[in-house]
């Protein structure tokens, strides 16, 4: 039976993707990139630092940065990003979200997050969300990003459940295929289009019910 869902934080609990877009935005504007929010689509669930790979490969010329210049600019980019979720409070969980872990709870099904980011627990901080969930799995404890299943997988085996008793729910590309390859059902949030190989899309968070989860396990 269904034991625990495993949600990612940026774009499914609150919209931080939004915040991270603008953040690499600024230094994309900066270095004169085209970056758009279609490519922005390839940074989520990614790493910062792969993310930043990932802009400068926008550039039409090879940018010739030493890491310490990298590591400058992803510093930069965190800063802006920081100061963005610093406003975030309570009223910014996504729609539907509070109501669907307070009936998860009630039905006896866990709850974990299973997020790419340092900043994650600034985040769920800021939510005031940290006793809404049974096991918080951020950057800090893998060595492997999405689409490697492993944060996934680390939240199964904290909470106590085989991956196969699990779903997880995110709004990434990378996410999902780490999620696949973790041997649980997913559910993608966002353009059906764009994720052919979820379990189940939704077009927003408003829509992910209890039932909806149940039918996406059942897949
Ligand atoms: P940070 P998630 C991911 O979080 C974001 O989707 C991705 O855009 C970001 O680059 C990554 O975290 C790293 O974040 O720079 O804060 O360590 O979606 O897995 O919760
Ligand atoms: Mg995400």
């Amino acid at each position: 039976s269904l034991k625990a869902v495993v949600f990612d934080l940026d774009g499914v609990i609150t919209d931080t993707a939004e915040h991270h877009y603008l953040a690499w935005k600024a230094i994309g504007d900066e270095l004169g990139l085209p970056f758009t929010r279609s490519f922005n689509e390839n940074l989520k669930g990614v790493s910062r630092m792969e993310s930043l790979r990932l802009l400068l490969s926008l550039s039409k010329e090879p940018l010739r940065f030493t890491e310490e210049q990298l590591e400058a600019l992803a510093t930069r980019k965190n800063e802006l990003y920081k100061r963005l979720i610093m406003e975030i409070t309570p009223q910014d969980a996504l729609p539907g979200i509070p109501e669907l872990l307070d009936e998860l709870k009630r039905r006896g099904v866990k709850t974990a997050i299973a997020s790419a980011s340092k900043n994650a627990f600034t985040v769920i901080d800021n939510l005031r969300m940290n006793d809404r969930f049974d096991c918080i799995v951020d950057a800090a404890q893998i060595r492997n990003s999405k689409p490697d299943p492993e944060v996934f997988l680390k939240a199964a085996e904290l909470l106590g459940v085989e991956p196969e008793a699990c779903v997880g729910v995110e709004d990434a590309v990378a996410g999902v295929e780490a999620i696949r390859a973790a041997n649980m059902a997913s559910i993608a949030i966002g353009d059906a289009a764009a994720f052919p190989e979820a379990d189940l899309v939704l077009p927003s968070t408003g829509e992910l019910t209890v039932e909806r989860v149940r039918e996406a396990w059942e897949r």
